[in-house]
C-alpha cells in the first residue's frame, strides 16, 4: 500500500534530468554573396549572414528550434524546408511555397518554430522554386543522448556532397522549361563539391573510428562515394538507425542522407583519397572537359603525399539500400487502408515545353496555399476537389496505413521524397522492370522489416511501393527531388487528416505567416482559386498549359522548334541546351 517517497520521486526526477532540453535561436540574414567553389567561376550565390557556405544548424533531440529568416536577396521571395523532419502538430513550419505558407518577400521576415523529436543527419534548404542550388542548402544535424552507436566511434564529421552549376538557377530554369527545349534535357552541372569545396582535407587520427554523416544536397545528380581501402559501415539512413551493414560504396541520391562508420588505419604511412562521382547517367549530354568527380582525402599526416583517386572501372560494388533493415526492427505495416497508384512520365504540352507528370497531371501551385484551403473550409476540407486538379491532391484519413505503388514510365532515375513522414521502402524494381503487378508472387515478397527513409531511388522504367501510416496531420508534398523535375510537376499534395488538422492549427498560424502573403497580394482563404461562396467551384483556379492536340508529338515539337529556332532564336539556345531527339537517353 505505502508507495516509498523515493520509488515516487525517482521518475519525476528522471522526467525533469531528460526534459532538460534547450531553445535554439538562429538569425539567418540571406542575401546574396559570391562565391568559387570549383575554382573555375565566381558567381552570385544565397548566402546566410554574409557567409556560404551557409550554416550548419545542429540541435540535439528534444531541442526547440527558431529560426529567424530575414529575405535581403532584394529581388527573389525565399523560404526554408527542414528536411525529414516530421513537423508534427507544425505543418505551418515546413516550408513549401503555396503548399503550407507563402514565400517570404524581399525585405520581409518570417520565423520558423519546432520542435526535434527525431534524431539523425538531415538538411534545410529553400523551397522556393529552383532556388536551392544557388547556395540556399546546408547540414541540419540532430544528436542524440541515446544514440545506439555512441560507445562505437570518437568523433562524427559531417561531409556534404553537391553538383554545381555556374550560371545562375532562374536562367537554367526559364532554359529548362521552354519550347526551346522540348526533350526535357536537364542543365549538366560543372562540377562536384565536397563541403562546398574540392580537395578537402579530413585530418584523422590512427586507430580512431569516425562516424561520417553523409548528405547529398545537390540539385540532380546522384553520387557514389568510396573511401579507399576504408570500409564504411551504415547505421544511420536517412534519420533511421540501421542494423550496421558494411558498404564499399555507396549511391546517394539528391537529398538522401548516410551515416557511416570509418575505423582509421593504426598507422599513418600514408593518406588516402575519398572520391565523390556523379551518376553520368542522369545526363543527357556529357560535356567535353567535365569532371564528374570531387577527391577529398583522409590525411593520417599532412606531411606526406596525397595521392590522387585510383580510377575505378565499374560502379558495380554499390551498395543496395534495399538490403538495410532498421535498427528498431519495426515490422511491415501488413494491412493497407488507402493504397496509392501514381503513374509517372514525361511528355510535352501544348507550350511546346517537356512537364513531368503522375497520372497525367503536372503539379502547378494553387493560388491559396494548401494549408490555408484546409483550414479555411470546414467539412468541406475533406474533399479533394478543393484543392485544385493541378495540386494533384489526395486526402488521407488519419491513423491508416497507407500505401504509394509508383510506376516509372519513365527511363530516367528518380529519387523521390515524403514531406513529413519516413517511409517503408516494400518493394523496389530493378530497371525496366515495368509497373508493379499485385498478383506477381515475386513482386510480392516483401520483407518482414523493410528499410524506412524519407528519399528513395525508383530506377528507369521500374517500380516503388512505399507504406507509411497518416499519425502525422499535414500538407505533405510528395516529389522527386530533382529540382528540374520538381519544378517541371512531379509532385503530389497530400492532405492529411484535415479536420484533425483544423482543430490543431485554426487561430494558431502565427501572424507573420499571414503578413508575408499580404505582402505578396496571396489569398488565404478558400478554395485552391480562392473561392470562398461556392468551395466547389474552382473557376479561375492556376492550370498547366493544355494537352497537344491529338496526333501531334513531341517530335513534331523538335521539327517546329527547329524551325523557329533557326528563324528567331538563332543557334546559341541550341548549342547551351543541346537539342536533341525526344528520347531521353537509355543505357
Ligand atoms: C582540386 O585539385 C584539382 C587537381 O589538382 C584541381 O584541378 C582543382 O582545380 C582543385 N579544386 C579547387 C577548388 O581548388
Ligand atoms: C537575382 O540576383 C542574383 C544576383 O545578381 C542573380 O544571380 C539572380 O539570377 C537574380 N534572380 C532573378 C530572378 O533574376
Ligand atoms: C514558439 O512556439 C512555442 C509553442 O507554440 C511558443 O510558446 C513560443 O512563444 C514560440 N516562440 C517564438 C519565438 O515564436
Ligand atoms: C564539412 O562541413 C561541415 C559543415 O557543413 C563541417 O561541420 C565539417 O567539419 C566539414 N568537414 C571538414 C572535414 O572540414
Ligand atoms: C589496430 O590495432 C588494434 C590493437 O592492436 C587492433 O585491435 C585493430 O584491429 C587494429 N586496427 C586496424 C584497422 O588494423
Ligand atoms: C572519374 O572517376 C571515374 C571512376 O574512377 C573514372 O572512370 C573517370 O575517368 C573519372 N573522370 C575523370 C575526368 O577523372
Ligand atoms: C514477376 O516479377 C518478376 C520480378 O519483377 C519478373 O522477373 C517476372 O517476369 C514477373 N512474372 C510475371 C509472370 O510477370
Ligand atoms: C505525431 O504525434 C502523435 C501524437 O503525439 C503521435 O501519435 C504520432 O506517432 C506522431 N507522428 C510522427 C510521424 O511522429
Ligand atoms: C461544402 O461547400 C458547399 C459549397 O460551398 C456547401 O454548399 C456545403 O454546405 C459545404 N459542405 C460542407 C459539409 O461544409
Ligand atoms: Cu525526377
Amino acid at each position: 500500500m505505502a508507495i516509498s517517497l523515493t520509488s515516487f520521486l525517482l521518475p519525476i526526477c528522471l522526467f525533469i534530468s531528460l526534459a532538460r532540453t534547450a531553445t535554439l535561436t538562429y538569425d539567418f540574414d540571406v542575401a546574396w554573396t559570391h562565391a568559387n567553389p570549383d575554382g573555375q567561376y565566381n558567381r552570385p550565390v544565397i548566402g546566410i549572414n554574409g557567409q556560404w557556405p551557409i550554416p550548419s544548424i545542429v540541435a540535439t533531440k528534444g531541442d526547440q528550434v527558431i529560426v529567424n529568416v530575414k529575405n535581403s536577396l532584394r529581388n527573389e521571395s525565399t523560404s526554408l524546408h527542414f528536411h525529414g523532419l516530421y513537423m508534427n502538430g507544425t505543418t505551418h513550419m515546413d516550408g513549401p511555397v503555396a503548399v503550407t505558407q507563402c514565400g517570404i518577400l524581399p525585405g520581409s521576415s518570417f520565423t520558423y518554430n519546432f520542435t526535434i523529436d527525431q534524431p539523425g543527419t538531415y538538411w534545410y534548404h529553400s523551397h522556393v522554386r529552383g532556388q536551392y542550388p544557388d547556395g540556399l542548402r546546408g547540414p541540419l544535424i540532430v544528436k542524440d543522448p541515446e544514440n545506439p552507436f555512441k560507445g562505437q566511434y570518437d568523433e562524427e564529421v559531417v561531409l556534404t556532397f553537391s553538383d554545381w552549376y555556374h550560371e545562375s538557377m532562374p536562367k537554367l530554369m526559364s532554359g529548362f522549361i521552354s519550347i526551346a527545349n522540348p526533350s526535357g534535357a536537364e542543365p549538366v552541372p560543372q562540377a562536384a563539391l565536397v563541403n562546398d569545396t574540392q580537395n578537402l582535407s579530413v585530418k584523422i587520427e590512427p586507430g580512431k573510428t569516425y562516424m561520417f554523416r553523409m548528405i547529398n544536397i545537390g540539385a540532380f545528380a546522384a553520387q557514389y562515394v568510396w573511401f579507399e581501402d576504408h570500409t564504411m559501415r551504415i547505421v544511420e539512413v536517412d534519420g533511421i538507425y540501421t542494423e550496421p551493414m558494411d558498404a564499399e560504396m555507396l549511391y546517394v541520391t539528391a537529398a538522401q542522407r548516410y551515416s557511416v562508420l570509418v575505423t582509421a588505419k593504426n598507422d599513418t604511412s600514408s593518406n588516402f583519397a575519398f572520391v565523390g562521382s556523379m551518376d553520368e547517367d542522369l545526363f543527357d549530354v556529357f560535356p567535353d572537359g567535365l569532371n564528374p568527380n570531387v577527391t577529398g582525402w583522409l590525411v593520417y599526416d599532412d606531411t606526406k603525399a596525397k595521392p590522387e583517386a585510383k580510377l575505378i572501372d565499374s560502379f558495380d560494388s554499390q551498395f543496395d539500400d534495399f538490403t538495410l533493415v532498421p535498427y528498431d526492427k519495426e515490422s511491415i505495416y501488413s494491412n493497407v487502408d488507402q493504397s496509392i497508384t501514381l503513374d509517372m512520365k514525361m511528355d510535352n504540352l501544348n507550350d511546346g515545353a517537356n512537364y513531368a507528370f503522375f497520372n497525367d497531371i503536372t503539379y502547378v501551385a494553387p493560388k491559396v496555399p494548401t494549408l490555408y484551403t484546409t483550414l479555411s473550409t470546414s467539412a468541406n476540407a475533406t474533399n479533394p476537389l478543393i484543392y485544385g486538379y493541378n495540386t494533384n491532391p489526395f486526402v488521407l484519413s488519419q491513423n491508416q496505413v497507407v500505401e504509394i505503388i509508383l510506376n516509372n514510365d519513365d527511363p530516367g532515375k528518380h529519387p523521390f521524397h515524403l514531406h513529413g513522414h519516413a517511409f517503408q521502402v516494400i518493394a523496389r524494381s530493378e530497371e525496366e522492370a515495368g509497373a508493379f503487378d499485385p498478383n506477381n508472387a515475386t513482386q510480392i515478397a516483401f520483407a518482414a522489416t523493410p528499410i524506412r527513409r524519407d528519399t528513395v531511388l525508383v530506377r528507369p522504367n521500374g517500380h516503388i511501393v512505399l507504406r507509411f501510416q497518416s499519425n502525422n496531420p499535414g500538407i505533405w508534398l510528395f516529389h522527386c527531388h530533382l529540382e528540374w523535375h520538381m519544378a517541371s510537376g512531379l509532385a503530389i499534395t497530400l492532405i492529411e487528416a484535415p479536420l484533425t488538422l483544423q482543430s490543431q492549427l485554426s487561430g494558431k498560424i502565427p501572424q507573420d505567416h499571414w503578413d508575408v502573403c499580404k505582402a505578396g497580394d496571396v489569398p488565404v482563404v478558400g478554395n485552391a482559386a480562392g473561392n470562398t461562396v461556392d468551395v466547389l467551384d474552382l473557376t479561375g483556379e492556376n492550370k498547366s498549359p493544355g494537352e497537344l492536340p491529338a496526333g501531334f508529338t513531341g517530335r513534331g515539337i523538335v521539327a517546329l522548334v527547329f524551325s523557329c529556332l533557326s528563324a528567331f532564336v538563332g543557334m546559341a539556345v541550341i548549342g547551351w541546351y543541346g537539342l536533341k531527339p525526344i528520347e531521353k537517353k537509355t543505357k
